[in-house]
């Protein structure tokens, strides 16, 4: 027989977004109960455990704030953290606020249906059992679906196949094999470099070449840590208003000589990191700026590869800079200088087939044991249109959503009232510090649960006006941009048929957060609330 648990909230994965949203919850005051699919805490820290893998935000950025305690307390060892290391911490979190006796690991939920008479969501997952809750809070992950191409004969290897996304937690035996890497965005550009150390033979097969900035990763000086952890207020309220903290800069790249632009960038390649692409205020809008620090990277890859062959293939040339997710990475392009190394690009050498032993491209076999995918994700709605979301009147959230993702402060989508998406598409998402994001949704979802708990209001939906005049709003800032000049996951290019609709909220996160917090103090303009009329009659 199959038991029904109430509860006021579901909130589904246990990544960073679910376990502070079911801590902010607790806290107010309500019931809730979280689903995750892995055995543990961590969302994409617990699968992405991929050689290299790491966090292209400073450690001492890419941490809650809404816990002083926590946030003194716990010491990162290195600039940007390694994976092992965030999941630790993500670990002391849940274990620090007891939030995992709220999750049911090992548990996907399956289906979402909206009640209309009840004013509830039934969820199903597949243990079998029904949930039954007024709210659902998705807090399931932008980059949480994995994506593998469809290669013919993939099933025929021999030797073994991973994810970057879907790591295994076991040792993955690359030492003395010859490894095929498919796929340069962040992850890959992460494990190539490892993984050559110890391979045999490492083959990587590139269809988009993309811009590097070296990291300049290493230990975090205690000094440093002491200090920032005693201006963490400052920090902390910067970070609301900007998503990261980088060293912004006041003045266009043509604005300056050519030598004082050249200084800069050398200036910022020495430093490290995504500050690179701030080296000037016009980098991620003006095609002729974005140029130039597009010709400053081609440059350095043309000085650090040794043969002008690979690093010609190296060079992004398809895309500006930044268009697609700038890269961080450490000595990715010095391991193209190694003999164990070939670059291999599928657009002028496709791959034809997987075969037993090997990649088989328009040239040759080329044999391998392992076949390491960093081939990217269906990303920001691929976690939702996979579960069975049915809204009002039936309406399924894949058929909503099937010419791209309409919703309304990337928060709610019309016609699924009381369910809450966290950094999902229309929302700033990855273009900030992710964890700033969660932290601003959360606190936003909770103070509007609050306000319909205090009103007696149990539906909230969104009018179809505000949603349109919404997206209408994220294109018209896209458009101001460079973003849509690249194929990248931030348009859903990445994934053959998925509709090509920029997803991301590209007019900062201050604007973002005046705007969310002004529908709110305007009793939730462009929001519908009402009781349903089953609890009218009650009254
Ligand atoms: P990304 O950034 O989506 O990168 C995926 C890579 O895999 C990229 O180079 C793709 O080339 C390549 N790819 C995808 N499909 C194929 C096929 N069919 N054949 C060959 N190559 C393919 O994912 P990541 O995991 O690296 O990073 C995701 C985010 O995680 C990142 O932005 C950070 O926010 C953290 P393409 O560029 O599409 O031509």
């Amino acid at each position: 027989m199959r038991v029904t648990h109430k509860y006021d909230a579901i909130v589904l994965g246990a990544g960073f977004a679910g376990l502070y949203a079911i801590h902010a919850m607790r806290q107010r005051g309500f019931s809730v109960h979280g689903f995750e699919a892995a055995d543990d805490v961590g969302g994409v820290w617990y699968w992405n455990r991929y050689p290299g893998a790491r966090c292209d935000v400073e450690s001492l950025q890419y941490s809650f704030s809404f816990s002083k305690e926590l946030e003194q307390e716990w010491e990162w060892s290195e600039r940007f953290a390694a994976q092992p290391e965030i999941l630790a911490y993500i670990k002391h979190v849940a274990d620090r606020f007891d939030l995992c006796r709220y999750i049911s690991f090992e548990t996907r939920v399956e289906s979402a249906i909206w009640d209309e008479d009840r004013a509830r969501w039934t969820v199903t997952t597949d243990r079998g059992d029904e949930w039954d809750a007024a709210f659902c809070i998705m807090a399931s992950g932008s980059l949480s679906v994995s994506r593998l191409p469809d290669l013919s004969g993939l099933t025929t290897f021999k030797g073994e196949t991973v994810h970057t996304g879907m790591w295994p937690d076991r040792p993955i035996a690359y030492a003395n094999k010859k490894v095929a890497v498919i796929g340069t965005g962040s992850s890959g550009i992460q494990a190539i470099p490892v993984i050559a150390e110890q391979a045999k033979q490492l083959t990587v097969f590139q269809r988009t070449p993309n811009f590097v900035i070296p990291a300049r990763n290493g230990p975090l000086a205690q000094e440093k840590q002491k200090t920032w952890k005693a201006q963490y207020e400052h920090w902390r309220a910067r970070a609301r208003e900007v998503g990261t903290l980088y060293e912004f800069a006041s003045q266009g790249a043509l604005d300056v000589t050519e030598a004082e632009r050249i200084a800069e960038y050398e200036r910022r390649w020495a430093m490290g990191g995504v500050n690179f692409v701030h080296s000037f205020n016009n980098i991620y809008t003006d095609a002729a700026a974005n140029k130039t620090a597009a010709d400053f990277v081609r440059a350095k890859i043309r000085s650090i590869v040794k043969d002008p062959t690979t690093a010609e293939k190296l060079c992004p040339t398809d895309h500006p800079l930044g268009s697609k997710r700038i890269c961080v990475g450490s000595n990715y392009f010095e391991t193209y200088n190694r003999s164990n190394v070939a670059l291999i690009d599928i657009r002028e050498e496709p791959i034809v087939e997987i075969q037993p032993d090997g990649i088989k491209t328009s040239r040759q076999v080329y044999p391998v044991d392992l076949i390491v995918f960093a081939t990217g994700y269906d990303a920001l709605t691929g976690a939702l249109t996979r579960i069975n979301i049915h809204g009002r009147n039936g309406v399924a959230l894949r058929d909503k959503w099937n010419k791209g993702p309409k919703n309304y402060l990337g928060l709610m989508t019309a016609g699924f009232p009381n369910m809450f998406v966290i950094t999902g598409p229309g929302s700033p998402s990855a273009l900030v510090n992710m964890i700033v994001g969660i932290e601003h949704h959360v606190d936003w979802i909770a103070e509007c649960l609050v306000y319909l708990r205090d009103k007696e209001i149990d539906r909230i939906d969104v009018e179809p006006e505000a949603e349109d005049q919404w997206v209408a709003h994220v294109n018209e800032s896209a458009d101001k941009t460079l973003f849509v000049k690249a194929n990248s996951w931030y348009l859903g290019a990445n994934v053959p048929g998925k509709p090509r609709v920029f997803m991301l909220y590209t007019g900062g996160l201050k604007k973002y957060r005046e705007i969310c917090d002004d529908v709110a103090k305007a009793q939730y303009r462009g929001f519908q609330l009402s009781q349903t009329t089953q609890r009218k009659r009650a009254l």
